[in-house]
């Protein structure tokens, strides 16, 4: 399995924007494109239907050997043999998501990822010291995605990233216009959500952010 350290580009299919019966084609699109991180969304779906649809993808992203993340629901995590879960500030502490994550099976699911959703340096911090394996951190810009949450900006990101050593990713109204400008603010890997899964050519979306940040990756380790 990829380890999360060499993650880059995290991606989302999220019901909001994939039909539910056009998930596979899109994720193997964007397992085809180089997401290092597949994470599974349905907004107002119950817990019966997520982990429907957590059960398709997760044969798909296994031969992609890419980590399956379930949102919101760390309970499905052994049940589906996903590899994490991703809660937000109102859910779950990483604590007990990470128990809920690996209790049933706990030895098949040893190390389960627990990601948290964080909105400012105070919260990035929290987290890290909370125990969470990495963390979302936006959303930099307003997003149809997220509605109602203001956009954070890019003014801290690089605090954020000489104060927390777990994996950050940057995200919220990310796209390749801004690309550019949330790497020179210091981001290192990124999640992109409307962007991708609206592109006529996913993997080929996902292939050119990747080559982005890969060049980038390749500049910090000269
Ligand atoms: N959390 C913070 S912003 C966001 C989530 C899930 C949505 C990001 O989606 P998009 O379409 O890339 O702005
Ligand atoms: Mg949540």
């Amino acid at each position: 399995m990829k380890h999360l350290s060499d993650a880059l580009l995290y991606g989302i299919l999220d019901l909001g924007y994939v039909a539910a019966d056009d998930a596979e084609r899109v994720t193997e699109s964007m397992l085809a494109g180089g997401v290092d991180v597949l994470q599974v969304r349905a907004k107002g779906a119950d817990e019966v239907e997520v982990e429907a649809l957590a059960n398709r993808l997760c044969a798909l992203t296994e031969r992609a050997d890419v980590p399956l993340i379930v949102n919101d629901f760390p309970q499905l995590v052994p049940s589906v043999g996903a590899q994490g879960a991703h809660v937000g500030q109102g859910d779950f502490s990483v604590a007990d998501a990470r128990w809920r994550a690996g209790r049933a099976l706990a030895g098949e699911v040893a190390q389960p990822l627990i990601g948290k959703s964080t909105h400012s340096f105070e919260q990035a911090v929290a987290a890290e010291a909370e125990g969470a394996d990495y963390i979302g951190f936006g959303p930099l810009f307003a997003t149809p995605t997220k509605p109602g949450r203001p956009a954070i900006g890019l003014d801290e990101i690089r605090r954020v990233h000489e104060a927390v050593r777990i994996p950050i990713f940057c995200i919220g109204g990310i796209k390749l216009e801004n690309l550019e400008a949330v790497l020179a603010a210091g981001a290192r890997r990124v999640v992109i959500v409307s962007e991708m899964l609206r592109a006529p050519d996913i993997s080929g979306y996902a292939r050119r952010v990747k080559a982005r940040l890969g060049v980038q990756r390749g500049d910090a380790m000269r």
